[in-house]
């Protein structure tokens, strides 16, 4: 049994910033009710409580977090379970740091790769324009790795919920756009993803993540 908390979260199983959102709730081992979307039954209500339609979003009583840097911040500041934030200024400062370069330079063109994973109708380049900017963002994240087991410190902290769902997508798309061993560039990276897979809140993530990526594969 997990901390009950009340709150409910619009999720996505194949989103990496829902993902990103679930990894937190599991690592604090808090009851959080997942609401799957798309779902014809709750657009309403979702479209109602989320004026950008974008998961994940969550639902704290009255309290409506979008956007899933803010919710896990949220999750921090309300004090449940096991703090993912470290102590000093500095790790906090390493840790949004990493989150910051996730969010605005890999997850950009990855989000765009995303959308080109069909050959059929595949522009050609607009995938080596966005191949190029997604290599560089990963040489810069490669550049604030040390390749230890956890992005900051010795324990899990929400760099770690950022990353591992952008690894994830990095390691399965590459070879859908030719590249075999896409991370085999970052050994740092490679190291991390490796070291970071055996926290539970890390593999059930990557586990729900590789069942949706398969179901819409096969879909
Ligand atoms: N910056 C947002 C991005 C969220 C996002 O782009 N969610 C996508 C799924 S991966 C979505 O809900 N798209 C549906 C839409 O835009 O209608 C965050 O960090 O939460």
């Amino acid at each position: 049994m997990g901390i009950k908390t009340g709150m409910k979260m619009y999720s996505s199983q194949l989103s990496p910033f829902a993902s990103r959102c679930r990894m937190a709730v599991y690592a604090k081992d808090l009851e959080v009710e997942f609401l799957d979307m798309p779902d014809p039954d709750l657009e309403e209500e979702f479209s109602r409580l989320a004026p950008m339609h974008k998961v994940p979003l969550l639902v704290d009583g009255d309290v409506i977090v979008p956007e899933s840097e803010t919710i896990c911040e949220y999750l921090e500041d309300k004090g449940l379970g096991v703090s993912l934030r470290p102590k000093d200024a500095a790790s906090i400062a390493r840790m949004r740091a990493l989150c910051r370069i996730g969010d605005l330079y890999v997850m950009e063109p990855m989000g765009e790769l995303f959308s080109q994973i069909n050959p059929a109708g595949r522009d050609a380049k607009l995938v080596a324009r966005e191949m190029a900017e997604l290599q560089k963002a990963m040489g810069w994240l490669e550049a604030y790795l040390t390749g230890g087991e956890h992005a900051v410190g010795n324990s899990l902290t929400l760099a770690d919920c950022e990353l591992v769902p952008i690894l994830f997508f990095f390691d399965q798309i590459g070879p859908m756009f030719g590249h075999v061993n896409p991370l085999g560039d970052y050994p740092k990276a490679e190291a991390y993803y490796k070291g970071i897979a055996k926290e539970p809140a890390a593999a059930k993530v990557l586990a729900e993540l590789d069942s949706a990526l398969r179901r819409m594969m096969a879909g």
